[in-house]
């Protein structure tokens, strides 16, 4: 039989006709449930995530409160909103590994509003008495948050444009909307909805509510006092590798599964959540369905730091200079014998030792489940994606390690390294003068410092809002990236990779 199109209708037609494993809801969607969660930035990580702890609530649990409202609001977000709306906002979760594929068509979007085409119907969304979370998987640069003064970044255009009351009904940012809807639900006596960060941050939750309630209190100090008392952010620890899906996952999807999807997302099997138990307005049992619920924010913080330090680290080390070394794909640089070596010595030796202990988990385990996870050939993580936005991520991922171990006087030489081939990386041409793209938000500003600076790592950690002031006196630490700077640029990653390698 042909490959069928995704939608509700065809959906038990694909099913008997299913070619391989395969997964379909079987529960009510549309209007027999109510959307109690509405989304902000519907991407392949919350598709891969969020969606499919919900869709299993759906599936096992006879949940029927909690289906999600997609939003999108960039102007790229067109692409999700028509792949979405052409097959009743179903869509194909494909897990692959080592073991096969698996084909879990997911349900638990019930729909999707394009804030540009009509930026009141967020709002009126978000402000529905149906509607007790609001999430976000926005990314670092949707919170305007300044890593150096931790404050709002209040004068940012779009900040200033949102804070204005006559766009009030016509915000930009998250936060012009998620103001709007929560004084529209305050004067309606309705609670605060939680607002649950998705986002890969340290104290996501906590970062959320300060700029949230630093916004509202530029704007009404009354409003600001009833979220700070009343309102909800969970800090949460987020985990689901999920690589860019591509026109060939698409074909596979249909040659092997027989089903014809938009835009389905491909991932690994692994997915963790670890979320602080605080919502204002109710939640799902998010705990029925693998997530771990914790009391405790410090504890939540501490596998944010395991997470964001181990996991997110390595994909740095292994995104720039791998890129630079011309590899394509997460898996390819593990492949490379030296390479792999690296990054287990730089999780072991150096990051390692700088985590706290969390009861239950055993640290080492963790970091063979990690050197597992990035070898898996069958995901074709694109290194251009570990890549992406750096300037919000090697901030996140790589300095804070370097400044605790110079503080307490241990290892930092390949987390150096690591940052220096960022450094490096964002001129644009790689180890054999091959240009790429450098995706950032700040790409302007870094490429004339990176060019300002050559071989010199002055200029480029003079951006306070990246480094701050901690690391620009360290001799030690400047000393060490300068030497990999100069190294890299002269001889290359794979030629300067040996000096970091024990071969023990
Ligand atoms: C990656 C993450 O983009 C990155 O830097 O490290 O997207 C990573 O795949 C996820 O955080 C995994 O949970």
């Amino acid at each position: 039989m042909a490959p069928l199109k995704l939608n509700s209708q065809n959906l038990s037609r694909i099913l008997s006709a299913a070619r391989g494993q395969i997964k379909i809801p079987t529960y009510q969607r549309g209007g027999a449930v109510k959307e109690g969660i509405v989304h902000i930035g519907v991407g392949g990580f919350h598709r891969a995530h969020l969606a499919v702890y919900v869709d299993k609530l759906m599936q096992n649990h006879g949940v029927k409160d909690y289906a999600i409202c997609g939003v999108g609001l960039q102007p790229f977000d067109t692409h999700m909103r028509d792949a979405l709306s052409s097959q009743d906002h179903l869509y194909t979760v494909i897990e692959r590994s080592g073991k096969g594929s698996f084909a879990n068509v997911v349900g638990s979007i019930n729909s999707f509003l394009f804030a540009p085409d009509n930026r009141e119907a967020v709002i009126a969304k978000m402000a529905h008495p149906d509607t007790r979370i609001v999430s976000l998987t926005i990314t670092e640069s949707g919170y305007y948050y300044n890593e150096n003064t931790h404050e709002l970044q209040s004068e940012h255009p779009d900040i200033q444009f949102d804070l204005n009351p006559v766009n009030e009904t016509a915000p930009r940012t998250t936060f012009g909307f998620l103001y709007a809807a929560l004084a529209r639900r305050r004067q309606q006596g309705l609670k605060p909805f939680t607002v649950m960060s998705c986002d890969n941050m340290q104290k996501n939750g906590s970062i959320t509510r300060h700029m949230l309630e630093s916004f509202a209190r530029l704007r009404n100090p009354e409003l600001a006092n009833w979220i700070s008392e009343q309102g909800a952010f969970p800090n949460a620890m987020v985990d689901r590798i999920t690589p860019q899906t591509s026109a060939v996952d698409k074909r596979t999807l249909a040659d092997n599964f027989g089903i014809v999807d938009a835009w389905p997302v491909v991932t690994e099997p692994f997915m963790q959540w670890v979320i602080e138990d605080q919502f204002s307005d109710g939640r799902p049992p998010f705990e029925k369905v693998g997530a771990q619920l914790v009391k405790n924010v410090h504890d939540v913080e501490q596998f944010e730091k395991h997470k964001l330090r181990l996991l997110n680290g390595s994909h740095s080390a292994l995104g720039y200079p791998g890129q630079l070394a011309g590899f394509k794909y997460v898996h390819e640089a593990m492949e490379n014998p030296l390479y792999r070596k690296f990054v287990w010595q730089m999780m072991q030796e150096e990051v390692k030792p700088l985590l706290p202990d969390i009861p239950g988990v055993d640290i080492d385990e963790y970091c063979n489940t990690l050197i597992e996870r990035f070898s898996n050939p069958t995901i074709m993580d694109q290194l251009p994606r570990i890549c992406l936005n750096a300037s919000g991520k090697i901030p996140q991922f790589i300095m804070p390690s370097i400044a605790e171990a110079i503080w307490v006087t241990g290892p930092f030489r390949r987390l150096c390294f690591v940052a220096a081939a960022w450094f490096h990386y964002i001129n644009g041409v790689d180890d054999a003068g091959r240009p790429f793209d450098v995706d950032d938000p700040m790409r302007e500003v870094l490429q004339a410092k990176a060019r300002a600076g050559g071989t010199d790592p002055a200029e480029l950690l003079s951006i306070k809002s990246l480094f701050g002031d901690d690391l620009r006196g360290d001799q030690r630490f400047l000393s060490e990236i300068k030497r990999a700077m100069e190294d890299i640029s002269r001889d290359g990653v794979m030629k300067t990779l040996p000096k970091y390698v024990d071969c023990h």
